[in-house]
């Protein structure tokens, strides 16, 4: 019913726009063909798939997303095929993979193995001439998946260290056998490399099908074996996946029905010599790789530097985001970062070169760097996430990045101990030149915190700027509508309902609330989104995170962030802006340049003087902000939003809010609401509790007032005086660079310390005091310490030389200069 009561309110709202020529207009989808479209937007809504405008061609699918390796088995609902038809399924135009039609008439597609994540368009023909239905399926980084869509490889330790001292026998591995519809299955290697020259045209990724390791297994879901070396030209990939499949297909058949297993290095399969010294074959790769590294371009000065502090780096969540592998949420797994309890990744690749950052920090909120523990964070020649457009190296998500960046700490740090070359080349990030976002907020019946700390109430109701940035291209719109008061009637104050927002040629983001359980719908482009199968979205120009339905997360490649919550029946939305913003801004959350006096532009350009302004000027400088038909990006997909926001003025002028509210002692609210209202900004909390006679409306009021205080808490700038380097000959104690941060320094036996012995990190970011040296306390000692080790060397010398003159007589010279 409800359903179809959009489509048909959506229809009319269409038919209307069309017949008055406003938004009708001619836009390409990707289905090829230029098309009158029905549109509310003035622009094009640039599409990766044609669904959001070409409802009837639309398909759903399910499940509608699965690994990039490929094999996921999807069904088409809504449509049903005859039985005797031969499905294609082609993706991005290029790809095809065979599909089918089951028993019940539904039809099948297998996904293919792809070079990158996100939304990809596929097309279906059941004649294999004409491709006439359109649908998109989501391609999905492997460790972003849920591992019950994975074979996981038990004991990952074992399989890591496999061939190295001490490290053997039996490897176990299991999948969920409804994955793969079958009685008998195959289990494969298959490899992954990149091929060309770095950074050239031709350089390509390759997965190939390597060898198959047992087939004709009952599919039980479990299988083991004892690994035997390889050899070339097997042993040369060192990076793969194992893949189970139906037993009845060709040995390494591309795209067909299968499960994968995470990537990893492949020290099981590497070549005898490795086995029989695994310490000297890691170093010689570990010593090409340097070699490597010293002539592929530096890309270390341009990735983003690390927040200072562990509290910074979670609050600055439009530019960092989990580390999966060091999660303080998930108990601070940290195998690759011992110390740290949580790392974070910076989620934009650096503009160049692609490159990925990554921070780690310790129990004491302090980051943990290479130049001082084994567990400190590294920076990455490849993004782990990859980054658009992908599909070449550096670029393809997870994979390209296992090769520059974890393969060579394999050689380095994990099957020898060699990791200072590791940490030559990809050393911590210290946070000299971290500058922290700022933040606004609206939230409750709304009030608005703007990004430098103006606060104000404006309960307007309709559609306006939180934030416009005419130069950046970042627009965040907000809708309010009237609070629901607990007994049904409507409250003389609004709530913010839905936020909608893009960043230049973006996907258009919308977040609604929804009146159950304060979860919250997230549509793009119009179409809403599900996070069932992974919390994280990568879309056209922006990422989308939400773990829970009450929270969501965008993320735009300038580094702006808007972090959404549901609390209470309202919606709180915090934006944060990188120090780019500055002075850049206007809106409802003012302009951001570190001067709160000038925060209150108006639209026509005047500055309202915050402080003195009565609620009724901030009315009305509010209402300057709304926006218009032309510039909404809201979707109007109920007969309510079109009446109520649509067709009506974008400003609702009949809807005038209690600017004054009165406390009174007899009111039964009275103790409740003292109690929950208390301390800074109690004022909001309890406004909220009369307006909209809700404790529950207060609390949630109270607790995002006390949520955005501590993010500024932790956004605030610190002074980072940078790494200090112990002496020569000498130690360091103490690992915080830090304003206030004390460093000391002692000198081994036998020197004495010159300079500080102990130097504080000061507020303009320098040093206190001087370079420590450490030098020996006995100059004459090492006078004729040298002198004797010269004579001892000279003397040595020379009896190798008359012992090689001797031997040269009955040996080849080639072989002495190799000896030597
Ligand atoms: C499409 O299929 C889904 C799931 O079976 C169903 O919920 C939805 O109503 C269908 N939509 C149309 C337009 O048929
Ligand atoms: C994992 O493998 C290692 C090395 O073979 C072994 O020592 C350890 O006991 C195994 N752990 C488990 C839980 O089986
Ligand atoms: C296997 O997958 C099916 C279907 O997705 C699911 O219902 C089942 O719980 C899974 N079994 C295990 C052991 O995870
Ligand atoms: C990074 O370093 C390279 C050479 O070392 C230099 O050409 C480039 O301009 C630097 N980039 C930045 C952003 O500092
Ligand atoms: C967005 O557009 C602005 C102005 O056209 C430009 O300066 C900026 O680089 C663009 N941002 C992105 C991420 O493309
Ligand atoms: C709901 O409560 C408000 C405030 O207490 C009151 O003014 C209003 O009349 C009530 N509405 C109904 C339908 O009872
Ligand atoms: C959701 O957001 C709230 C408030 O920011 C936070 O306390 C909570 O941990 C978040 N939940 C998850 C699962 O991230
Ligand atoms: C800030 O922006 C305003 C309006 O765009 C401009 O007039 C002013 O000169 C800018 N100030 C600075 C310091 O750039
Ligand atoms: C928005 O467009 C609709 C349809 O063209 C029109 O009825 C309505 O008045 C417009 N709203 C405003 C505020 O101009
Ligand atoms: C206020 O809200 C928080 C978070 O939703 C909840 O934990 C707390 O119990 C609430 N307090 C009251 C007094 O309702
Ligand atoms: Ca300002």
């Amino acid at each position: 019913m409800w359903t179809e009561k959009i489509t048909f309110a959506f229809k009319v709202l269409c038919l209307l726009s069309c017949i008055a020529k406003v938004h009708a207009q001619t836009c390409e989808g990707h289905c090829g063909q230029k098309q009158e479209i029905c549109s509310c937007h003035a622009t094009c809504v640039p599409l990766q798939n044609c669904c959001a405008d070409y409802r009837q061609f639309c398909l759903e699918i399910s499940p509608y997303s699965g690994t990039m390796f490929g094999g996921t088995d999807f069904t088409v609902l809504n449509v049903t095929f005859h039985h005797s038809s031969k499905l294609i399924c082609r993706f991005n135009r290029e790809i095809e993979t065979d599909g089918y039609v089951d028993g019940d008439g539904r039809g099948h597609c297998i996904s293919p193995l792809l070079y990158e994540t996100g939304w990809i368009p596929f097309d279906i023909s059941s004649d294999g001439v004409t491709y006439n239905r359109h649908g998109s399926w989501l391609s999905v980084h492997s460790g972003k998946l849920d591992p019950e869509f994975k074979v996981t490889l038990e004991n990952a330790t074992q399989w890591q260290y496999y061939g190295t001292p001490g490290i053997g026998g039996t490897l176990r591995m299991t999948w969920n056998t409804s994955l793969i519809s079958a009685d008998k299955v195959k289990v494969e290697l298959w490899g992954y490399r990149e091929l060309g020259e770095p950074y050239s045209d031709n350089w390509l990724p390759e997965w190939k099908y390597l060898y198959t390791l047992e087939s004709d297994l009952p599919n039980n879901g479990k299988f083991s074996f004892v690994p035997k070396p390889s050899k070339k030209p097997f042993s040369e990939w060192e990076l793969g996946s194992v893949r189970v499949s139906h037993s009845s297909n060709s040995d390494g058949k591309w795209n067909v029905q299968a499960v994968w297993s995470e990537d990893h290095a492949l020290a099981w399969h590497l070549e005898e010599s490795f086995r029989q010294d695994s310490n000297a074959w890691a170093l010689d790769k570990c010593l090409k790789w340097d070699e490597l590294e010293r002539n592929l371009p530096n890309f270390l000065n341009e990735t983003i530097d690390c927040p200072c502090t562990l509290a910074q780096a979670r609050a600055d969540t439009g530019r960092f985001h989990t580390d999966y592998g060091c999660d303080i949420e998930k108990g601070s797994v940290c195998t690759y970062h011992p110390g740290s309890v949580h790392c974070v990744r910076a989620i934009q690749a650096s503009p160049k070169y692609a490159a990925g950052q990554q921070c780690c920090y310790d129990s004491t909120g302090a980051q943990v760097l290479t130049s001082d523990s084994i567990g400190g964070s590294t920076p990455d020649r490849g993004h782990d996430w990859g980054s658009p457009p992908y599909k070449k190296p550096p670029r393809v998500p997870g994979v390209s990045h296992w090769l520059y960046d974890v393969l060579s700490f394999y050689y380095c740090c994990l099957w020898s101990d060699n990791c200072h070359y590791y940490f030559t080349h990809r050393p911590s990030s210290d946070c000299r030149t971290y500058q922290a976002p700022k933040a606004g907020i609206a939230f409750g019946d709304p009030h608005f915190i703007t990004f430098d700390g103006i606060t104000y109430t404006f309960n307007g109701k309709g559609e306006y700027y939180l934030v416009l940035t005419p130069d950046k291209g970042l627009t965040v719109q907000g809708r309010t509508e009237p609070v629901k008061q607990e007994n049904g009637s409507l409250g003389k104050a609004t709530r913010l309902s839905a936020l909608a927002m893009k960043e230049n040629a973006s996907d258009v983001i919308e977040v609604r609330l929804t009146d159950h359980e304060d979860h919250l719908q997230v549509l793009r482009n119009q179409e809403a989104l599900s996070f069932s199968q992974q919390s994280w979205l990568d879309l056209k120009g922006v990422f989308v995170f939400s773990s829970v339905p009450q929270n969501v997360t965008v993320m735009f490649p300038t580094g702006a962030g808007v972090e959404v919550r549901a609390r209470g029946g309202a919606m709180a939305a915090t934006v944060l802006l990188p120090r780019e913003f500055h002075n850049q801004t206007l809106g409802l959350l003012g302009r951001m340049n570190d001067d709160p006096a000038d925060d209150l532009v108006s639209s026509d350009g005047a500055v309202v003087p915050s402080d003195q302004s009565s609620p009724e000027l901030l009315f009305k400088f509010g209402a300057g902000w709304a926006i218009t038909n032309e510039t909404s990006l809201f979707t109007y997909d109920t007969e309510h939003l079109l009446n109520t926001y649509y067709f009506a003025p974008k400003h609702d002028p009949e809807f005038v809010p209690a600017f004054y509210v009165h406390e009174d002692p007899n009111d039964p609210l009275y103790a409740e609401m003292s109690k929950i209202c208390f301390g800074p900004g109690s004022w909001f909390c309890k406004y909220d509790t009369l307006t909209s006679r809700s404790l529950g409306m207060g609390n949630a009021t109270h607790v995002s007032f006390q949520s955005h205080m501590s993010i500024m808490t932790d956004l605030v700038p610190v002074v980072s005086c940078g790494w200090l380097a112990p002496p020569k000959n000498g130690q360091k104690e103490g690992t915080t660079y830090l304003e206030g941060a004390k460093v000391k320094f002692s000198c081994n036996k036998g020197y004495v310390l010159s300079g500080s012995s102990e130097r504080t990190c000061q507020m303009d970011g320098q040093w206190s005091g001087e370079t420590t040296h450490c030098v020996s306390d006995n100059v004459l000692g090492i006078v004729l310490g040298s002198v004797f080790a010269s004579m001892a060397l000279i003397t040595m010398i020379a009896t190798i030389a008359i012992h090689n003159r001797k031997q040269k007589r009955t040996a080849a010279q080639i072989e002495l200069k190799g000896g030597l």
